[in-house]
């Protein structure tokens, strides 16, 4: 990863390499132009949440049909991301797709891996809320359900709306990482949160009595899918805004 002495600085201690916490990473204007900028038709209502995927889902050996990635997921982020050398090690040298989660209090996502469609590295910027992100130890062999079904995670990660978390290297192998449906994130301080000593704002926590009331949070996870179809560039052409 270029740009490293800038990234060094936010390197999340005592987990396994490598996550990165930038907390402030976009402003508060850039948030609110990206909120509104989400598309009201793109949603997919899920069980526990609600999804959007660009430019397009995946096909079901993994592949993304070639096509942009549309303007305001490109600007200011993936740019921002440049700045800081994320994805330029990646087949593409830059992110292209795109999954939005909208969480509710009370949403969540189970433990899973991101796995073999990517690159090694996500990126993901938080919108809204604040959350704590779970994360699970993957023993060896282990069959993923089994690693996480009853177990607590081994980490907390707490995501402040306006932030950049990155996950690579083992932290993105090795781990399984989740969202509890709760409404309160409760116990946060600096023994119990990883990235504490990161966050933009611990105090608001550690004077709210180590509780964080959630609200609707949307987060932008992006990554580089390794199969690109060249099809889909006649199809989707165009950047979509
Ligand atoms: O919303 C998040 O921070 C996590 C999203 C996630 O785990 C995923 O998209 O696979």
């Amino acid at each position: 990863m270029a740009a490293r002495s800038t990234t060094e600085n936010h390197r999340i201690p005592n987990i396994p390499e490598s996550m990165f916490y930038i907390p402030d990473f976009i402003s508060h204007e850039e948030e609110a132009t990206l909120l509104s900028a989400l598309p009201s038709n793109r949603w997919i209502q899920l069980q526990h949440r609600r999804l959007q995927t660009h430019p397009s889902p995946l096909s079901k050996t993994n592949t993304l049909l070639e096509a942009p990635l549309p303007r305001w997921l490109v600007e200011p982020i993936i740019s921002k991301f440049k700045s800081l050398g994320l994805f330029s090690d990646s087949p593409h040298q830059a992110p292209n797709h795109v999954l939005i989660n909208e969480y509710k209090p009370l949403e969540g996502i189970m433990p899973h891996e991101d796995g073999a469609a990517y690159y090694p590295i996500v990126a993901t910027v938080s919108l809204s809320s604040t959350l704590c992100l779970d994360i699970y130890e993957k023993a060896q062999g282990e069959d993923m359900a089994q690693a996480s079904i009853g177990s607590s995670p081994k980490w907390r990660v707490l995501q402040e709306p306006r932030s950049l978390l990155v996950t690579t290297g083992a932290a993105y192998t090795n781990t399984l990482h989740g969202i509890s449906e709760i409404e309160t994130d409760e116990n946060l301080g600096p023994d119990t949160v990883a990235n504490w000593t990161l966050l933009g704002d611990s105090k608001a926590f550690a004077d709210n009595g180590g509780k964080n009331t959630r609200s609707t949070r949307v987060s932008l996870t992006y990554r580089n899918v390794l199969k690109v179809s060249k099809a889909g560039a006649r199809i989707l052409g165009r950047p979509r805004g």
